[in-house]
């Protein structure tokens, strides 16, 4: 068996553990990153879409923002399409200017390997039976990589390994305690190399469902549509696929729309879940390892990239002058973000989509109140201030002040 030393062992390549080897790095704090899946199969998952602001400034923190600066796409205000006509929210306007990026999930994570590779940090990708133990007082991780057995020692270890991953598996039931709540339908996705249908995301409540006109460039985009879950995707043709988002859009935008073949097509169930604490002992838990919100909002890799800000600084606040403030608060501060997060994902998914068990008069209060956030302006800023995310402040070497 091989022994490695290293101060940080980070668990899962996904921007969760990829961002914060970029922030230790830079910050001069020894780690290695160990992750079960090739590195091709980490770089071509598709997933996110959506950056908030602060996700955006992290990775200029990070040192990665060359292609985002390039490529990125600022948006100001989304569309809401409801009882077919559409709504803009300004999201600049009612948020004091604050703006999303539309920037892949991909090209971040493709980035940030890149400026590991650039950097000749260590990953072991492919890696088999990763354990995680003794983390209330030595932390000891073990995995196979390429036919040889590693025992890795370390100060910490880094849960950034997913909603199926490891580390929160290995935590014993009677110091955690999760919240969960499933939703009865799943969002299928498509991805297609055809111009977006309109320069801003059209999120659509419909009476046959939700659907999601996004994008990736100015030539790539990305729709969706809530199905059952009993869907698969082999029954949803490309064809069958348009034409049922069509029936969900407005007349305009269904004529705008360009249709072409997919290049990737998948069904993804929509669940919330929160893990607490988010700290045990020497063990955190970041990103999707520690909490799932359904992608409606936008939060996911938003919410994964706050808690590595908090870790981070917790972090090289350790390192660099022995203090252990930060890692003491890390889960109350992270959660306090979260639950936030949580309940807005949570609120856009009852707004906008279709309940099949839904009764009559839940359904029209949930008209009224889409009509009322739409028709005020109290309604939108609370839309517009959730959706660019909610603000932490990034002081230099960490140290943050949450806003409350
Ligand atoms: P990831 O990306 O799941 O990465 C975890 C990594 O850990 C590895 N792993 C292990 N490694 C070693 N040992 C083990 N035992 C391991 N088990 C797992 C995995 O292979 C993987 O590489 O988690 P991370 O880094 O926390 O990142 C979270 C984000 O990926 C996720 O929250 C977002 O994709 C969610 N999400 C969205 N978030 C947004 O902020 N904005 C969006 O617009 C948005 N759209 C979406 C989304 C998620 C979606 N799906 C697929 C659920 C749209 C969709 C359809
Ligand atoms: C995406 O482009 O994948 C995307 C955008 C906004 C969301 C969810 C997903 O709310």
């Amino acid at each position: 068996m091989e022994i490695i030393k290293t101060n940080v062992a980070i668990i899962g390549s996904g921007p969760a553990g990829l961002l914060l080897g970029q922030l230790l790095y830079k910050a001069g704090i020894d780690h290695i990153i160990i992750e079960q899946r090739s590195a091709e199969y980490v770089a071509s998952r598709i997933r996110a879409g959506i950056l908030e602001q602060v996700s955006v400034d992290l990775l200029k923190q990070a040192g990665v923002v060359q292609n985002l600066n390039q490529k990125g796409l600022p948006h100001s205000g989304i569309e809401i399409l409801t009882n077919g006509q559409k709504h803009r929210v300004d999201l600049s306007a009612l948020t004091n200017g604050k703006q999303v990026t539309v920037y892949g999930q991909t090209e971040v994570t493709k980035d940030l390997m890149q400026a590991r590779e650039q950097a000749n940090l260590t990953s072991f990708y492919e890696s088999n039976n990763v354990q995680v133990f003794d983390f209330y007082e030595k932390p000891k991780v073990t995995f196979e990589s390429q036919g040889k057995t590693y025992q890795v020692e370390c100060d910490f270890i880094a849960g950034c390994d997913g909603y199926h991953g490891v580390c929160r598996a290995s935590i014993p039931q009677d110091k955690i305690k999760t919240f969960e709540k499933v939703y009865p339908f799943g969002w299928l996705g498509v991805l297609a190399d055809v111009p977006p249908v309109a320069d801003e995301l059209i999120y659509v409540q419909s009476e046959r469902g939700f659907a999601l006109c996004s994008m990736r460039s100015e030539t790539r985009s990305r729709y969706y549509l809530q199905v059952p879950l009993t869907d698969k995707v082999e029954n949803w043709s490309d064809e069958k696929f348009w034409e049922e988002l069509k029936n969900r859009l407005d007349p305009e935008s269904r004529e705008h729309l360009v249709t072409g073949a997919s290049i990737e097509k998948s069904i993804a169930p929509l669940r919330s879940f929160v893990t607490e604490p988010m700290r045990f002992g020497k063990l955190f838990l970041a990103g999707d390892a520690a909490h799932i919100v359904p992608p409606t909002g936008a939060k996911g890799l938003n919410l994964a990239a706050s808690d590595i800000a908090y870790l981070s600084s917790a972090l090289i606040e350790y390192y660099k002058n022995g203090s252990e403030q930060g890692i003491q608060e890390y889960s109350e501060k992270c959660l306090k973000r979260v639950w936030k997060a949580e309940r807005f994902s949570w609120w856009m998914t009852h707004l906008l989509h279709r309940f099949e068990n839904e009764s009559e008069f839940d359904h029209k209060i949930k008209q009224a109140e889409l009509s009322y956030i739409l028709g005020s302006i109290a309604g939108q800023t609370t839309l517009a201030e959730n959706y660019v995310g909610l603000p932490y402040e990034i002081k230099p070497f960490g140290n943050f002040k949450q806003a409350s």
